[in-house]
């Protein structure tokens, strides 16, 4: 059981550790993080995160959000952003099909919100800068709370505009905010920021990045002071500030920030930045989770961000913006909350079922006298359980040990039909992809599939469909320490 752990395909990230090394979770749905326990999280807290999908991993699960691409200008330059690949800060590179006027906007809204039943954010990320382009962002989120009174808001920004506008963001009621803090040391942002435009001027240089850092920190405590949750997102760039994200995570900890989201760079040539067209090197899934694992404890790392586009729609695991471009839209604005309230009653109960399995599921492996880790991959479209019938479009990879279950990441995939046949080469890429992982819950899998992934020592099974995902982790955790090991799998 000593396979390597190289990922060649795109992957949040990737297994870090083998038997009786230490795995850490950053969900508070893990058992294993004493303060972060939602037991030991203020009330109020909970009921702002819990129907969120990016503040918490376990309503990742059953909510979405939807992003509205209504402010396309910037006021700084990013050398990992081509502004015609969309905002780096929240999103994978990828243009905004539509950048919306605010009355596209709430037009936009309204369908996704009648139809998308699992529908809890609307949110503001780019695809430039929601606080320099104000304008646009306060008219869009004003509507959008007086059509969809029951939605959350969130924005997200680089921070130089925020402190001005933190005030109006606490009028409209919008209770998350993500700041991208890349750096703490402006001789470290000279290597990331080229330049900023503020107060009506352009800067360069260490004073361009001492302001946007000096705005961003004051950005921050104005958010945390005054109650709204505040979430870091950082790229993580080699070579540049990798070491320095921990001292971020210090300053961004101190000044109270709810979680932080270490994201890999994405850098292509074909992309157009300078960091693509240096080539800058990306970090491998390896050094993302080791350094997500050194961030754990003091404040909560996110694992399960999919770094979506500034026009993205439906589950993290599940954008369905191609259903909603402005031609397919209707005449006339209405919303109709019938599909999203009938929703929330059904989930409740099966919250509760995936809490309770949850919580079962990681006292069970914490029993286990075992310092084996194991890595699984899982197939599901949502609500927590083993239920993707179709042609998987990526992979959860979680890991199993005495310490608890935790999810370490996604895996994107070419999507490929693990119930019956597909295409050759698809297939074979996903199978290099799984490469160190021990075992694949699926839902339904051919003979052909298991086989392939068999002879790369990966165990595909579908004993556990439907299932929820950490019941069935726990189940397949103790049935492999009962056979002392590895043996054929159905
Ligand atoms: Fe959008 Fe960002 Fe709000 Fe979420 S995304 S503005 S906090 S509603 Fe979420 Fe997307 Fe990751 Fe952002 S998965 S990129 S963390
Ligand atoms: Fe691009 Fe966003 Fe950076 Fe502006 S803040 S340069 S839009 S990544």
């Amino acid at each position: 059981m000593s396979r390597g752990m190289s990922k060649r395909r795109t992957t949040n990230t990737a297994p870090a550790a083998r038997e009786s090394e230490a795995t850490t979770f950053g969900d508070y749905t893990s058992s294993s993080r004493g303060s972060s326990k939602p037991n030991a999280m203020d009330q109020a807290i909970i009921e702002k995160i819990k129907d969120h999908p990016c503040f918490s991993r376990e309503a990742h699960l059953y909510f979405a959000r939807m992003h509205l691409a209504v402010a396309p200008a910037c006021n700084i330059q990013c050398n990992y952003c081509n502004r015609k690949y969309d905002c780096a800060n929240e999103s994978r590179p990828g243009v905004a099909s539509n950048r919306l006027t605010p009355d596209q906007a709430v037009r936009r809204a309204m369908a996704v919100a009648s139809e998308v039943p699992q529908l809890s954010v609307v949110g503001i990320a780019g695809p430039g800068d929601a606080c320099y382009d104000w304008k646009m962002t306060k008219a869009t989120l004003i509507a959008i709370a007086r059509e969809i009174p029951d939605i959350k808001l969130c924005v997200s920004t680089n921070g130089l505009a925020l402190p001005e506008h933190v005030d109006e963001l606490v009028d409209m009621n919008v209770g998350h905010v993500t700041i991208t803090i890349n750096m703490v040391d402006p001789k470290i942002g000279t290597k990331i920021y080229p330049w900023i435009f503020y107060d009506g001027r352009r800067y360069n240089g260490i004073d361009a990045s001492r302001i946007l850092h000096e705005r961003q920190m004051l950005g921050l405590e104005m958010l945390t002071e005054r109650g709204i949750l505040t979430k870091v997102n950082s790229v993580m760039i080699p070579g540049v500030n990798d070491e320095h994200l921990i001292e971020v995570n210090k300053w961004v900890n101190d000044r109270g920030a709810f979680m932080h989201n270490v994201t890999p760079l994405i850098s292509e040539r074909s992309h157009g930045t300078f960091y693509g067209l240096n080539r800058q090197r990306c970090p491998a899934p390896l050094e993302l989770n080791a350094l997500r694992d050194r961030l754990e404890g003091a404040t909560k790392v996110v694992r399960h961000c999919r770094q979506c586009r500034a026009d993205a729609v439906g589950l993290l695991s599940d954008d369905r913006a191609s259903e909603f471009t402005l031609g397919q839209l209707p005449a006339e604005a209405t919303y109709d909350s019938g599909k999203r309230h009938a929703y929330r009653q059904l989930i409740e109960h099966e919250r509760r079922g995936q809490t309770s399995e949850t919580t079962d599921a990681t006292i069970a492996v914490s029993l286990a006298r075992s310092n084996a880790t194991l890595f699984i991959a899982v197939t599901t479209k949502g609500g927590g359980r083993i239920n993707e019938l179709g042609q998987a479009k990526e992979l959860q990879i979680f890991s199993v040990c005495q310490k608890g279950i935790g999810l370490i990441g996604h895996l994107k995939l070419d999507p490929y039909c693990l119930g019956g046949w597909g295409e050759e080469t698809t297939l074979n890429s996903i199978i290099e992809a799984l490469e160190g992982i021990d075992f694949l819950l699926c839902f339904q899998i051919g003979i052909i599939p298991r086989n392939k992934l068999a002879r790369r020592g990966v165990q595909a099974t579908s004993a556990y469909g439907n299932a929820y995902l950490e019941q069935a982790i726990d189940a397949l955790y103790t049935a492999y320490l009962s056979r002392g090991g590895f043996s054929g799998a159905s």
